[in-house]
């Protein structure tokens, strides 16, 4: 099946797609967004998320019938499996970053053959980075191409980590976190995870720890990561399913096995990690 699909082209296809998405997001800041929440307070959608998820999917049903589309806003497709190619779209990733503001936001695109990530696409929309790969010939940031990441011991390495796991949450203890974020070099949190998995990509950030992602947040990220021989699993060493949510560990692959190795020993002792199933 693989041999007759041009991965090349659908990427192009993708980043004509994206780089005009991304000019729309521009332009709509220029004037009053509809902000609502959607499961909570801190759970913002606007008018944008919503057209530009609908802009995606209008154009990939066009020009590839026949592909399963996963997005955030509920215009794709109820999918139980992983079965065919599945477009795995966020329209805005950081859509609090979009409201307040007004950059660090991504439009995420992960295209996915049969469970394997094929083309990833990243634009941090606001400062034009463009971060894409097609499986097996490398990832890029724009024109560059990115070198495989390199050993790194946890004193010299920038981990991105929201504050709300380094205090009392439902989903993991924070005394399991606290001393990494004391040993590492510095953290950091910028509210876009695709953006932080573009960052693990390109070396900027040798760690990305975040206790619930969606499919449509991470599905482009994890194939740019993979392309430079990063490390991605849950937080409890368990393998990420894409149909569902999930907690991310990924990043620099000496720094993801030495904070692995710290949290498997801090499960066994008995503290608490959430378990996706
Ligand atoms: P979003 O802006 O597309 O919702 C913020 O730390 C990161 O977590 C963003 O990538 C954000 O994506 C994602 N996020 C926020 N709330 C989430 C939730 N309830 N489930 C999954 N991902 C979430
Ligand atoms: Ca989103």
């Amino acid at each position: 099946m693989s041999e007759q699909i041009d991965w090349y082209a659908i990427r192009d296809r993708a980043k004509e797609w994206i780089l005009d998405a991304g000019e729309q997001l521009k332009e709509a800041l220029k004037s009053t967004l509809q902000v609502e929440t959607k499961s909570s307070p801190d759970d913002l959608v606007t008018n944008m998320d919503r057209q530009i998820e609908e802009f995606f999917i209008q154009h990939i049903r066009e020009s590839f019938p026949g592909h399963y589309i996963i997005s955030e806003e509920g215009y794709g497709d109820k999918l139980s499996e992983l079965k065919g190619i599945i477009w795995m779209i966020d329209p805005i990733d950081g859509t609090m970053n979009f409201v307040h503001q007004k950059r660090h936001f991504s439009i995420s695109i992960g295209v996915y053959e049969n469970g394997v990530g094929r083309v990833g696409l990243i634009l941090d929309v606001m400062n034009g980075d463009l971060y894409h790969c097609v499986k097996g010939s490398g990832a890029f940031q724009n024109d560059s191409k990115l070198p495989p990441l390199t050993e790194t011991s946890l004193n010299e390495a920038v981990i991105s980590i929201n504050a709300t796991w380094l205090n009392q949450n439902r989903r993991i203890d924070p005394d399991i976190v606290r001393p990494i974020a004391r040993q590492c070099r510095g953290t950091r949190s910028y509210g876009s995870a695709a953006i932080e998995l573009a960052y693990v990509a390109c070396g900027a950030l040798d760690l990305y720890w975040s206790m619930r992602l969606a499919p449509w947040d991470i599905g482009a990220g994890l194939i740019l990561v993979e392309e430079v021989g990063g490390a991605a699993t849950r937080v409890d060493g368990s393998p990420i399913n894409l149909l569902k949510q999930n907690s991310l560990l990924v990043g620099n692959p000496s720094v993801h096995q030495t904070v692995s190795n710290h949290i498997q020993q801090e499960i066994e002792s008995g503290k608490f990690v959430e378990q996706y199933e």
